[in-house]
């Protein structure tokens, strides 16, 4: 049954789209996706695909009827270049949620040419434009979702607790010490990161001129593939990236273990990251479209991470369940050799989230999935294409021990 309240879901073809789509549908929702299909184009341009077998756009939404009875709409439009579309796509179907998922959001394949760096400001600076400006062009009170990253916030802490989105801190006013909360300072590590850190901005003029509702998620790096929907039908499941642009370090390490391919630690695997398992992703955006902020007060962010982990242990974890071997490449990445992370996600767990942490039956699902598509998987596709800087040293072998410099001399 219907609860009355229409959702846009704005990437709602893509990996966190696909399954959040599903789980509002299911809970009542009237959801419509607007997607370009733009990852499917570049799964093309990368000559890779997912490793599981997708279906197209028309025929997920036919099963999805045909199981639930409940209608999903899909509109084609590209969200960053047809504003006139998207305007009309609002005040037609006048939603009382968007959630958007809209963006370019690999970092490797943002730094691969100036081609792709342009391509990735671009696209999400003017997609989340777009978006805030057909908002109030509408004259409608919607309520806008975003899935931010980790990232805004930079890895390194100097032992700090990151809190979420907004810092205190004293300053001077000319001997008076003054109290003041400001937005956490931005510390984006790629040309992808820093879009998001431009959308903050964004959000916070948005919000303070023009008084829109907005919700920003400071989203962990999301792991896992499956949910209770889309394992209803094959027709329902979701993509899963394993090449070394669009593929994240846990999921690639699933796979890699899967078809016997060492697992990818680049540098010393000294990176700590935050992680959210997808099934607690459709559940934190159901929590923040129940939570919107009210009126007239600042942008809400939440951090969206359940758990941190450091990349050399997660690649012990995977090796001890499944015996692959560890390899280690020269970092394609400019990033800091190792860096601790701490981070405040009370948010969420207040409002209700129980946490998918990791665990070792989780991780042998996505490994015995994975296994199952073995046969799709390029194994030419696996190690890292994509580098910083020109001086950083491409590594498509790697080596037993771990590599501590990255530049080429
Ligand atoms: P994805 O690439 O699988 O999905 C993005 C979807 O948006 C795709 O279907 C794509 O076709 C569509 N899209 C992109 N640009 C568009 C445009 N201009 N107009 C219309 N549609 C467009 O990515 P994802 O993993 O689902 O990520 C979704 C969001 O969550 C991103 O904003 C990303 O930054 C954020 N996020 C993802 C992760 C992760 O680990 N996957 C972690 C943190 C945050
Ligand atoms: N890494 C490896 N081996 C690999 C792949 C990655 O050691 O095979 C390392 C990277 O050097 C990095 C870390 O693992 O230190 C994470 O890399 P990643 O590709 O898993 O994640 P990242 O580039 O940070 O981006 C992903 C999503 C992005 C999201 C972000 C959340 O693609 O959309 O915003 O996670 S976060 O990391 O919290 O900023």
């Amino acid at each position: 049954m219907s609860n009355g309240k229409r959702v846009l879901i704005l990437g709602g073809d893509g990996f966190c789209g696909w399954p959040t789509s599903l789980h509002l549908s299911q809970q009542g929702y009237e959801v419509t996706i607007v997607d370009n299909m733009v990852r499917r184009k570049t799964d093309i341009e990368l000559g890779c695909q997912s490793l599981t077998p997708i279906a197209t756009i028309d025929e997920r939404l036919r099963v999805w009827k045909e199981l639930t009875g409940k209608k999903i709409g899909f509109i084609n439009l590209n969200v960053a270049e047809d504003y006139h579309e998207l305007l009309t796509v609002i005040k037609e179907i006048q939603p009382h949620e968007i959630v958007h998922f809209a963006e370019q959001r690999a970092a490797p394949y943002s730094m691969k040419s100036p081609r792709h760096k342009r391509y990735t400001v671009d696209n999400n600076i003017n997609g989340t434009h777009n978006i805030l400006c057909a908002i109030v062009e509408s004259g409608l009170d919607i309520h806008l979702v975003h899935l931010g990253t980790m990232g805004v916030y930079g890895y390194g802490t100097a032992g700090m607790v990151i809190p979420e989105g907004y810092l205190p801190v004293k300053v001077d006013a000319g001997g008076k010490e003054v109290d003041l909360e400001i937005m956490y300072p931005a510390n984006p590590g790629s040309i992808y990161h820093m879009t998001k850190t431009l959308d903050a901005l964004l959000f916070y003029y948005y919000n303070k001129n023009d008084e829109l509702r907005i919700t920003d998620l400071h989203q962990g790096i999301v792991w896992g593939m499956a949910t209770p929907e889309t394992m209803m039908h094959p027709a329902l499941v979701n993509r899963f990236d394993y090449e070394s642009d669009y593929g994240t370090v846990l999921n690639r390490f699933l796979i890699q273990a899967a078809v016997g391919h060492p697992l990818t630690i680049y540098g010393n695997g000294g990176q700590t990251r935050a992680f959210i398992h997808i099934r607690d992703t459709v559940r934190c955006i159901q929590i923040a479209i129940e939570n919107p902020a009210p009126k007239g007060q600042r942008v809400k962010i939440f951090n969206q991470a359940t758990e941190t982990h450091r990349v050399s242990k997660l690649a012990e974890i995977v090796s001890q369940i499944t015996g692959a071997e560890l390899r280690y490449y020269s970092n394609p990445r400019n990033e800091a050799l190792d860096n601790e992370l701490v981070i405040h996600n009370e948010q969420f767990l207040q409002l209700g989230l129980n946490p998918t942490t990791l665990s070792e039956g989780l991780l042998e699902d996505v490994v015995e999935i994975a296994a199952n598509y073995k046969d799709r998987i390029n194994m030419g596709i696996i190690p890292p294409v994509s580098r910083w800087r020109e001086d950083i040293r491409l590594d498509p072998a790697g080596s037993d021990v771990p590599v501590t410099d990255n530049r080429i001399h």
